[in-house]
């Protein structure tokens, strides 16, 4: 038969007159080993009680606002057949005799102010008023309660009400920022009156920058990112591209640095198979694609698109050059169709008619790395012992962190310094 145990106030420390400011359960609740029964605040610190063994709670003998001592009686519980008792409770003896349940913060209670292990966006210490297992729950969800409006009594925060906070964050209230969405436990956009400093006026986003700036956003927020730079010295390739472009000129073809780009990053990836990749929904495994497709990042008033240029490794500079001329025209005519933009495996965004002298770009997803390319310029380069001329090609190259360690990464930008600075080696 079930036998009813009394479950009492454990040792909390030598504490006398310790008020309960939570009760967890209800009588008629099923309770299992180490859940909470009560919470106990000292001026110093707050602490659970959790009960000993599982079973159903028959009777509460303690109610909110209550002063208690160790032995007091919190509740009496029917243990369930078999119950085992909780790991941190000393074992319960048979009813009527007393039995104990050591508070989960025993022996030295942890003070509410004390920084708490909050993960790296939460902060859950300050003067937030919450029980050690809402404070738990709070930084298992990464909630900063010291945003969060308590409910109960004095403003003390329910579990209740850390629920509803993140709930608001989710649906983009609260915490929104003007980017929609938000990330529980920042601070909230800072909403400014401009027309208060000055004239202003309010233009919309377009369409493209609305849909380009979310997958941004995400991928900013959801890559760990990690961006290697490079130069590359590409004067021998700058004299054969001048004579390809005299030679090509008559057929309309203009070639730019950026043909040859992709004709290096195109060998460059058959030779680190993992730059040629992409992770797995669920991010297990590592998808190798045995195709060369690029991505070129294309600049056009309405913003950014970046349609692909497919088996790049098959295709020689000349039409390279063309097809970079004919996608580069249909994304400013606003011609460039969704498929067109599909099915990439690296994406190089070229500055390089622009200027400066490196950026740090965001990886396409779901792709693991992006290259990107600023203005050459002619720089002295120490060579056999003397400074030489030479026309020096700025590269950046942002990779995924969880797919490329960083030696893999300087590699890759090395060996494509390598092919770009000896333009044999695409053939090779
Ligand atoms: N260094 C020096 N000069 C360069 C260069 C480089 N790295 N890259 C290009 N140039 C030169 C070209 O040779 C060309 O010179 P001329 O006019 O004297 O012949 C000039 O700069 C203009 O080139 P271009 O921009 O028209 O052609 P491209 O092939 O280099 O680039 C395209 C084509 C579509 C990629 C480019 O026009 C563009 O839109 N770039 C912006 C991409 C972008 O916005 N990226 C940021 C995305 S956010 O991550």
């Amino acid at each position: 038969m079930a036998e009813i145990k009394n479950v009492l106030v454990p040792d909390i420390g030598g504490f006398k007159g310790v008020e309960v400011i939570e009760v967890g359960v209800k009588a008629g609740e099923q309770v299992s080993a180490e859940q909470t029964l009560i919470t106990l605040e000292t001026d110093k610190a707050t602490m659970d009680v959790p009960a000993p063994f599982d079973g159903v709670v028959k009777e509460l003998k303690i109610k909110v606002g209550d002063k208690v001592s160790e032995g007091d009686l919190i509740a009496l519980v029917e243990a369930s057949a078999g119950a085992a008792p909780a790991a941190s409770a000393p074992a319960a003896s048979a009813a009527p005799a007393p039995v104990a349940a050591a508070p989960v913060a025993a022996p030295a209670p942890a003070p509410v102010a004390a920084p708490a292990p909050a993960p790296a966006v939460a902060s859950t210490g300050g003067k937030a008023h919450a029980s050690p297992s809402i404070r738990r729950f709070a930084r298992e969800l990464g909630v900063d309660l010291t945003r969060v409006q308590g409910s109960a009594e004095k403003g003390r925060i329910t579990k209740e009400d850390v629920q509803n906070f993140v709930k608001q964050s989710l649906a983009g209230g609260g915490a929104s920022n003007n980017g929609g969405g938000s990330l529980p436990g920042l601070l909230p956009w800072p909403e400014v009156d401009f027309a208060k400093f000055g004239e202003i006026e309010s233009k919309p986003l377009s369409r493209i920058k609305k849909i380009s700036g979310a997958n941004l956003h995400r991928n900013w927020v959801m890559i760990p990112h990690v961006t290697q730079f490079e130069e590359a010295d590409i004067s021998e390739m700058e004299a054969f591209r001048k004579q390809l472009n005299g030679e090509y000129a008559k057929q309309g073809i203009k070639i730019t640095p950026l043909a040859f780009m992709l004709k290096a990053v195109a060998v460059t990836l058959k030779h680190f198979p993992d730059f040629n990749a992409s992770l797995d929904a669920n991010g297990e495994n590592l998808v190798l694609k045995k195709y060369i497709h690029i991505g070129v990042a294309v600049d056009t008033p309405d913003g950014l698109m970046v349609p692909v240029i497919r088996d790049v490794d098959q295709k020689g500079i000349a039409q390279l050059a063309q097809e970079l001329m004919e996608v580069s025209a249909r994304a400013r005519d606003k011609k460039i169709t969704a498929a067109d933009m599909q099915g990439g495996c690296f994406t190089i965004s070229s500055l390089g008619g622009i200027g400066g002298t490196s950026f740090t770009p965001i990886i396409n997803a779901p792709e693991v790395a992006i290259l990107g390319v600023s203005r050459s310029s002619m720089k002295p380069v120490w060579k056999d012992g003397e400074f030489v001329p030479r026309l020096m090609l700025p590269l950046s190259l942002s990779y995924d962190h969880r797919v490329i360690d960083g030696a893999a990464g300087a590699r890759f930008t090395t060996y494509l310094a390598h092919v770009l600075a000896d333009v044999r080696r695409m053939a090779v």
